[in-house]
């Protein structure tokens, strides 16, 4: 009988174009595909389409899937994250044998994938959880590819994974090992998480231009395209010159002014923000992108509130220009990748991950949403000093702030002035401003919090770690709060 090199379950956009990538690199690939009751054959149908004449392998049962594959078994899943992919490891799990590896290319919960890491190694099998990243595009020819989980599977998956991979122009694959348990999908989730940023920080670029400088679609589209031959150049400005230009099909005018304001989400924004407060870790401007989008949604409520709240009496003189704008995006950008990559070292360090951030970076420069030029500098930063703290203490961060902070502040305020909501662009800069204030006002909340709870302070004239407790009304005990932080 044929067998196949590698098996993938789930033929819905990411999957089909996988599995099409795979083919086209020399390997025959086995496909699979749950065909809910009543539905036209999924695998029949991709078989007679796109897959027709090529090296796939057509199967319409679990079992036969599986034993089309050559040993060690290698499937990748594509399908809907969360309990679809429970489901399917509980159906392929009696069909497998030791050695076997299942791959989850959704987009996992990591907390997931640490466990049914752990499963299959516990059944003498592997688990790897990658985040693949580039959309139906990337998929098809060549996405940024993130794998972590079991470390003896990666020399077995290294070689199909790489060669689907996008890559740089010096040929290294924009796919490299990750690290062991939910390293490769918390990496992908931190990925998502700065294209929300990166999203939300152009969508406010956008409303200035348009609203404060009044600029139609195609003078807008030409500054974007502008934007992009220079350090904004990045896969995501490049496609907002492509939409802006874009004209309705279906009737006159733009395509864009017709599309409702309300931005879906599919939950990785969430997680980033949901795994920045479990690490403690202030991931402002990405959070503060996953509330835009929530705000966006709340389409009756934003329209009520306009009604009481007309915007008439703040529209004045603009005071900024296209200049000052793309200053404080570049800024603002700084700032978000500076979080993410905060978040990655604070969960690396809390899992043991050893998470090389300089070649994180590298195999995010292409294939992937968020491939900029403006990643080759964090790679530079942390081939400079691994330990970086705060990529924002790098020469080249530090010089590119400081050019670019008076207009920063100008386009803040001019949202401000003038009621255009900047979320990502000011809580960046706030999160700037509070990190570099050597002397914040916490001191007053550590004082409010000593007063109505005992929950004691420290004193900046004593050592670290020592807690005083003062009896602030004269009627309080000696008693204290313990001193933990959570
Ligand atoms: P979807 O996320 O829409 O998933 C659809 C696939 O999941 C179909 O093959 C569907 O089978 C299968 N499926 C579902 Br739904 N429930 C199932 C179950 N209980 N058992 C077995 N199969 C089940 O497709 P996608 O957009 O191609 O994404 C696939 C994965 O890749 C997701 O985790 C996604 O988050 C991730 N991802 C997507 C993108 C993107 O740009 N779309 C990019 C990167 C990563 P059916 O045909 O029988 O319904």
């Amino acid at each position: 009988m044929k067998t196949s090199n590698i098996g993938l379950i789930g033929l819905a956009v990411m999957g089909e174009n996988l599995a099409l990538n795979m083919e086209s690199k020399g390997f025959t690939v086995s496909v699979y595909n749950r065909t809910a009751p009543g539905e036209e054959g999924v695998v029949d149908r991709f078989m007679s389409g796109r897959g027709k004449e090529k090296n796939f392998i057509g199967t319409h049962t679990i079992q036969e899937f599986v034993e089309s594959i050559e040993a060690p078994r290698k499937i990748m899943l594509m399908v809907k994250a969360g309990a679809p992919v429970d489901e399917l490891m509980a159906q392929l799990i009696p069909y497998l044998s030791s050695g076997d590896v299942i791959i989850d290319g959704g987009n996992s919960d990591f907390h997931d994938t640490e466990r049914r890491v752990k499963e299959m190694e516990s059944n003498g099998m592997y688990f790897v959880g990658t985040g693949i990243s580039g959309g139906e595009i990337g998929a098809l020819y060549g996405p940024s590819v993130m794998p972590g989980g079991s470390p003896a599977a990666w020399p077995l998956v290294k070689d199909i994974l790489q060669s689907i991979a996008a890559k740089l122009d010096d040929g290294t694959p924009c796919c490299q090992w990750i690290g062991p348990g939910g390293a490769g999908h918390f990496v992908k989730m931190v990925h998502n998480g700065i294209e929300y940023g990166d999203m939300q920080l152009i969508s406010e670029a956008y409303s200035l231009l348009k609203n404060r400088l009044d600029l139609d679609n195609e003078s807008l589209a030409h500054i974007f395209g502008d934007w992009n031959k220079g350090e904004l150049d990045s896969y995501l400005i490049g496609i907002t010159a492509d939409i802006l230009r874009f004209k309705d099909e279906a009737g006159e005018g733009y395509l864009l002014d017709k599309i409702l304001d309300a931005a879906g989400q599919k939950g990785t924004g969430k997680w980033s923000a949901i795994a920045a407060m479990d690490e403690n870790d202030p991931l402002t401007l990405i959070t503060e992108a996953v509330y835009a989008r929530m705000l966006s949604s709340m389409q009756e409520e934003r329209r009520k509130a306009s009604l009481f709240y007309p915007k008439s009496g703040v529209l004045g003189q603009t005071l900024i220009s296209e200049k000052e704008i793309k200053q404080a995006l570049y800024a603002a950008k700084l700032v978000s990748y500076a979080q993410g990559f905060s978040l990655l070292r604070q969960a690396s360090k809390r899992y043991d991950w050893q998470l090389d951030y300089g070649t994180i970076a590298k195999i995010w420069r292409k294939g992937c949403i968020i491939r900029s030029v403006f990643l080759e500098k964090i790679t530079q930063a942390y081939e400079k000093n691994r330990d970086l703290e705060n990529l924002l203490f790098d020469d080249f961060f530090i010089q590119k702030i400081e050019s670019s902070l008076l207009a920063w502040r100008q386009v803040v305020a001019e949202g401000a002035l003038h009621g255009v909501a900047l979320p990502a662009m000011s809580s960046g800069l706030s999160y700037f401003d509070g990190l570099s204030t050597p002397r914040s006002a916490a001191n007053l909340i550590q004082a409010q919090r000593d007063y109505f709870g005992a929950h004691t302070y420290e004193r900046v004239d004593w050592e670290r770690s020592k807690f005083f407790h003062t009896n602030w009304t004269g009627e309080g005990g000696k008693t204290v709060s313990g001193t933990y932080n959570v």
